[in-house]
């Protein structure tokens, strides 16, 4: 079994591969493709932008492909920064970029407004079938300083009230155990299954 992570985020690519060699599936990301596409995320949901990902590098490639859409609700902020998670604060901004400007944009609110979860939704293709889609969340808070190093994008600054820590505090297998990620993979295999 052998599909292509439609993602260039490594952080994404190192978590796929962990929940999913053990399956016995063989991953390969896009970015060992050097004719791959960029593929332009305008969609205004995660589903939109997912299921055009993975259809563009399914389709130009052959093979079986996974895309990951997902990002960071914050309810004090209306739902965003949402689909523009990845450049928050810029078109090409670093992870540390993002998470800054997220705590410039919250400083003034109290911590028992501070809520947020990430959302991940992932689709399926295989060539020259509808995609098959999943859902993911986890809730957490967001800090007023970053703490850890594990994970990446919003990690060090979402606290995990459950765990009494931040989601990059926390070893990878254990992330994989609760994120957003981790619950949209297991929802897309149970569907894998059925099909
Ligand atoms: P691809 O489109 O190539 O997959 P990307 O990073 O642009 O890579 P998205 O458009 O889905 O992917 O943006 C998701 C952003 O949401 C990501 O860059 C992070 O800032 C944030 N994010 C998603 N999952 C996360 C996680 O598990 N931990 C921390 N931040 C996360």
């Amino acid at each position: 079994k052998r599909v292509v992570l439609a993602t260039r985020n490594q952080g994404k690519v190192k978590e796929f591969d962990r929940l999913l060699a053990p399956l016995g599936w063989e991953v390969v990301s896009v970015s060992a493709y050097p004719d791959a596409p960029e593929v332009i995320e305008d969609g205004d949901t995660f589903a939109a932008n997912a299921i055009k990902k993975a259809q563009t590098i399914s389709q130009i490639l052959g093979l079986p492909a996974i895309a990951d859409d997902s990002g960071l609700e914050v309810d004090a902020l209306d739902g965003r920064p949402g689909v523009y998670s990845a450049r928050y604060a810029g078109e090409h901004a670093t992870d540390e970029e993002n998470w800054q400007k997220l705590l410039r944009e919250l400083e003034k609110v109290p911590n028992e407004k501070r809520t947020a979860r990430f959302r991940c939704t992932l689709a399926f293709v295989q060539p020259g079938q509808p995609p098959l889609l999943a859902e993911g969340k986890c809730e957490g808070v967001i800090l007023r300083e970053p703490a850890g190093t594990n994970g990446f994008g919003y990690d060090p600054v979402f606290f995990l009230p459950q765990r009494l820590c931040t989601m990059a505090q926390l070893p990878p297998e254990e992330k994989n155990r609760i994120s957003h990620r981790a619950m949209a993979l297991h929802n897309l295999l149970e569907k894998i299954r059925e099909v």
